[in-house]
């Protein structure tokens, strides 16, 4: 064989994944740990990075870890310039960190609306801002953007959060527009309905030990009739952030077992005896 599946490795590179104690986060850097990369995250408080920090340990992952909130540049600069100090300059960010808040706009305060949006495009802005002039200098550099089926499509209750990713989209566009020409890729993983502490309300039982009505929703939505699972994003972010996807810039590419193809079908069709249900331990 070749050398090109050499392509995917992610050997020698530090990759800063933000709000990476468990979820999604975890997952996209157990994929790049075991992909050869230095893994370092921040999350919003110290309990989180220690439960973060047992993780990564008993995977055998050396990851360095620490306070800071994405939305508060004083912090962001001082955990990019540690991470320089420490562990060395950053190659790959992921924009994980995000919040939700799901309330009927009408309802909604102007703080509540700005929580979502800070943490949500605000965040990803600094971040971004604090690693590319380390990647302009070394002419190169991957950004990964977490944008969401909210990126294309609104839904009842969630207008901060789709306006944030949707606006995280046009943001990945600029930052590949203005970046590209220092060979740095900016591109987005846009999940489905991926199980996770964020969607867990989505699935939770009634008290009748039926099914959450969004559950069913959500399987009508979906080709694949099921919810993603962490893992199945984990190829993805290995390739966006890898020299195999260096021609590809701006894209948000969507991984949602079919969602954004389809226009759904009648909840009443389903047979719930053939869902297979959630591991909820397995969904964090
Ligand atoms: P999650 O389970 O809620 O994890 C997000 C992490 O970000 C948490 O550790 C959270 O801490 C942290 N965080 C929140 N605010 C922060 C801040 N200001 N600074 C630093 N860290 C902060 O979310 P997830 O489901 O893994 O999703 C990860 C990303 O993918 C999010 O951007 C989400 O919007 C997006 N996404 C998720 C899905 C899905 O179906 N799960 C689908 C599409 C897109 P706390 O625990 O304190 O909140
Ligand atoms: C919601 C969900 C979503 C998902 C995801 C979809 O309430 O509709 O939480 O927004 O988390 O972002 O891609």
């Amino acid at each position: 064989m070749g050398d090109f599946l050499k392509n995917f490795s992610l050997e020698g590179k530090v990759a800063w994944i933000t709000g990476a104690s468990y979820g999604l986060g975890l997952a996209y850097a157990v994929a790049y740990a075991e992909s050869g990369a230095k893994i370092v995250f921040n999350d919003i408080n110290q309990e989180l990075v220690d439960r973060g920090l047992e993780e990564y340990k008993k995977r055998g992952i050396d990851a360095y870890g620490a306070v800071c909130d994405v939305t508060k540049e004083d912090q962001v600069q001082k955990f990019v310039a540690d991470v320089e100090a420490k562990v060395g300059s950053i190659d790959i960010l992921v924009n994980n960190a995000g919040i939700i808040k799901r309330i009927p706009m009408h309802e909604m305060s102007v703080e509540q609306w700005n929580q979502v949006i800070d943490v949500d495009l605000t965040g990803p802005f600094i971040c971004s801002k604090a690693v590319i002039p380390a990647m302009m200098k070394k002419g190169s550099g991957k950004i990964i953007n977490a944008c969401s089926m909210m990126s294309e499509f609104g839904r009842e209750t969630v207008s901060a959060y789709a306006a944030a990713k949707g606006g995280l989209k046009m943001l990945t566009r600029n930052i590949c527009s203005e970046y590209g020409q220092y060979n740095i890729q900016c591109n987005a993983i846009g999940p489905g309905y991926i199980a996770t502490p964020q969607t867990a309300p989505l699935r939770e039982k009634q008290p009748d030990g039926s099914m959450h009505p969004f559950d069913r929703f959500i399987r009508s939505k979906t080709p694949a009739q099921r919810w993603g699972r962490t893992e199945d994003l984990m190829g993805l972010a290995v390739f966006l952030a890898s020299p195999a996807s260096d021609f590809i810039n701006g894209q948000v590419v969507y991984i949602d077992g079919g969602i954004s193809a389809y226009i759904g079908q009648d909840p009443g069709n389903l047979d719930p005896s053939k869902f297979t249900d959630i591991d909820e331990s397995t969904a964090q």
